[in-house]
Order: C-alpha cells, then sequence, then structure tokens
C-alpha cells in the first residue's frame, strides 16, 4: 500500500524533498504541504502533484489520508510539529536538528518513549552518503586497524544573513556531530571550538575550529567555514592505524583548460547530497513500509543537540566542555 505522505514547510528543503519524493521514490504519495505562506504552499503542491496546499499543519498532521509526515520547517518549530505527529502515531522524517537544545529535544523522546515505538527519523542525510557509508564500511571490515582520528571540513558558499555563530554550530556543524558518531561507532565526550580571524565578508565568526573527544580517545577536527565564497565544499578523512579513507570530490569529470584542471563545486549542499537525499528518503518510506526503522533515530537527535549546546557553550566561554548524556532507554538499543 502507498504511504500517503504530508510535508511541513515548503521552502527550500520542503520543495526539494517534495520533488523528491514525487519523482524518485517509490511506495509513497503526496498528499499535502503545509507553509505558513499558502501561495507557496499551493506553488509546490502543483508543481509535484501533491493533491493540497495548505496554511494549517496542524490539520495536515491529523489528516486520516497521511500516514506519514516530513518535517522541514524552521527549525525552532521541529519538536512542536514531531509531538503532535507522535500523539497522532504518523511516521515522521524530521529535518534537522531535532530541536534547538537539548532540552527540547527530551521532550520528543519522552513523548515517543510514551507510544513504545520508534516514529522519528532525523534528516542526517549524510548517512546514506555512499561516501561516508563506505568509509564507514572499511573501518567496520577491520582493514585498516583502529580509527585514530577523523578530519571534516564543511564549507558553505555563503550563509544567510540570520546566521549566528550558535547556529553555524547547531545547524552545520551537527552533521559532522551525526557522521562522525556513526562512521566511528563513537560517543563523543568533549568539545573546544576554537574562532578563527573572521572573515571580513562574514557577520559571525567565521571560520572557527571545533574539536571533539570520543569515548575511543580518537580526534574529530571540523573546520566550519560558512562564507567560503568560492563554493559548497565538504570533505572528511578518516585516519586509522595503517591507512586513511577519504570522501572523493564529488565530480564525474575533470576539465583541463588553459593550463589547469578543474572539477565543479555546487552551490549548495543539495546538489552534493542529492544521492543522499534520495537513498535516505526511499529508505525512509521503506522502513515505514516493513516497520524497522533506519537512519538517525530521535535519539541520535537528542545527541546531536546535547553536543551541539555544549558546543555553543565552549564558544561563549572559550573553554573545552564535557558531554553528558542522559542514560539512553532500551527503545533505541
Ligand atoms: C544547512 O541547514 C544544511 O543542512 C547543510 O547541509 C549545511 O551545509 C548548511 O551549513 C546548513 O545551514
Amino acid at each position: 500500500m502507498s504511504i500517503g505522505v504530508g510535508i511541513i514547510g515548503a521552502g527550500i528543503m520542503g520543495a526539494d524533498h517534495a520533488r523528491i519524493l514525487a519523482g524518485q521514490v517509490a511506495g509513497a504519495h503526496l498528499v499535502a504541504i503545509s507553509d505558513a505562506d499558502e501561495a507557496r504552499a499551493k506553488s509546490i503542491a502543483a508543481e509535484t502533484g501533491a493533491k493540497r496546499g495548505v496554511n494549517d499543519p496542524m490539520g495536515l498532521i491529523n489528516d486520516p489520508a497521511i500516514g506519514a509526515v516530513l518535517i522541514a520547517s524552521p527549525d525552532a518549530t521541529h519538536p512542536d510539529f514531531a509531538m503532535a505527529c507522535i500523539k497522532a502515531g504518523r511516521h515522521v522524517l524530521c529535518e534537522k536538528p531535532l530541536a534547538p537544545t537539548a532540552a527540547e529535544g527530551l521532550k520528543v523522546i519522552e513523548a515517543e518513549l510514551s507510544t513504545g515505538r520508534r516514529l522519528v527519523q532525523l534528516g542526517y542525510m549524510r548517512r546514506f552518503d555512499p561516501g561516508y557509508a563506505e568509509m564507514r564500511q572499511s573501518l567496520q571490515s577491520g582493514r585498516f586497524g583502529e580509527a585514530l582520528a577523523m578530519h571534516c571540513v564543511h564549507r558553505n558558499a555563503t550563509a544567510p544573513s540570520y546566521f549566528t555563530s550558535a547556529m553555524a554550530i547547531v545547524s552545520s556543524c551537527g552533521h559532522e556531530v551525526d557522521v562522525s558518531r556513526w562512521v566511528l561507532s563513537a560517543e563523543l565526550t568533549s568539545v573546544h571550538v576554537f574562532k578563527a580571524r573572521r572573515s571580513k565578508l562574514s557577520h559571525f565568526d567565521d571560520p572557527m575550529l571545533v574539536v571533539f573527544e570520543t569515548d575511543k580517545g580518537q580526534l574529530v577536527d571540523v573546520e566550519l567555514f560558512l562564507n567560503a565564497q568560492y563554493g559548497y565544499d565538504v570533505k572528511g578523512e578518516l585516519v586509522c592505524e595503517t591507512g586513511t579513507v577519504s570522501l572523493m570530490p564529488p565530480a564525474d569529470t575533470v576539465v583541463r583548460s588553459t593550463l589547469a584542471t578543474s572539477t565543479g563545486l555546487a552551490p549548495d549542499w543539495r546538489p552534493r547530497f542529492a544521492d543522499a537525499y534520495r537513498i535516505q528518503n526511499q529508505a525512509w518510506i521503506n522502513s515505514i513500509r516493513s516497520g524497522s526503522p533506519t537512519g538517525s533515530s530521535a535519539w541520535d537527535g537528542y545527541v546531536a543537540t546535547t553536543v551541539t549546546d555544549a558546543g555553543v557553550k565552549s564558544l561563549e566561554t572559550g573553554q573545552t566542555v564535557q558531554i553528558s548524556y542522559e542514560k539512553k532507554p532500551a527503545l533505541y538499543a
């Protein structure tokens, strides 16, 4: 049976998810798209063949024709919408972050625990990127011995004008938090945020260097540079005892011309992670149909917010901050 999907938010990500679900994912159909700007919701609904464009997210959640809801509204609204979906028994794919802070994320965990089943998947799509998946697989194969460190670079061409240093840690660095935990099968135990000399083209601390320690004694370093100007650029290298595994530059061709070789870069994350989003969204629908959850859970979302809370504290104090978590409930084992 095809799953009826509703999307909350018709901005950059909501529209992208609507196109992916309509054109590249089997086993689901779009029922409604909701946005505070109803005209925008209607326009994306018309483009993607969704039955309705509305400005009533609660009505969408409670629509009996909708079995699964994709939340792509502004970050601060995620926990309330996720809890309303849980209450209505809807499956959820919630764009990251689960919540702006760990305290708000915990409320979602409590709501999910009260149902006794996992309904929420977090949109940390890098877990579905073929490069990161192969990196994790290489480590698990044991071919290169133990993992010692992971180097990450996260650059955007430009950040939105409303972005702050704290948002860079929560919204952007949150990806590295999730993917490094997943690749290393480890938990992050401390964080120190260093501010580099600020680019004069940036209105917040940019670039920053973020260094994490893991419970296995590894180091994870992240260069966050969200006004790098030249394009969207994500790099990752896993350093093991007898070898390293690096992400390849995401290009199908190399151009040689006028005494130089070059490969293209995307303006933002959607082309770079197009495969990851498509695979993630198909896996979400498959997991609803099969009853076996996949991807990042609400717990992973809570962990990411706990780490980013600590990162924001380090940014504010200039100190290394130790990270502690609630006890992991059995539902997420
Ligand atoms: C954005 O929300 C994303 O998720 C992108 O992957 C990230 O690169 C960007 O910095 C975030 O703002």
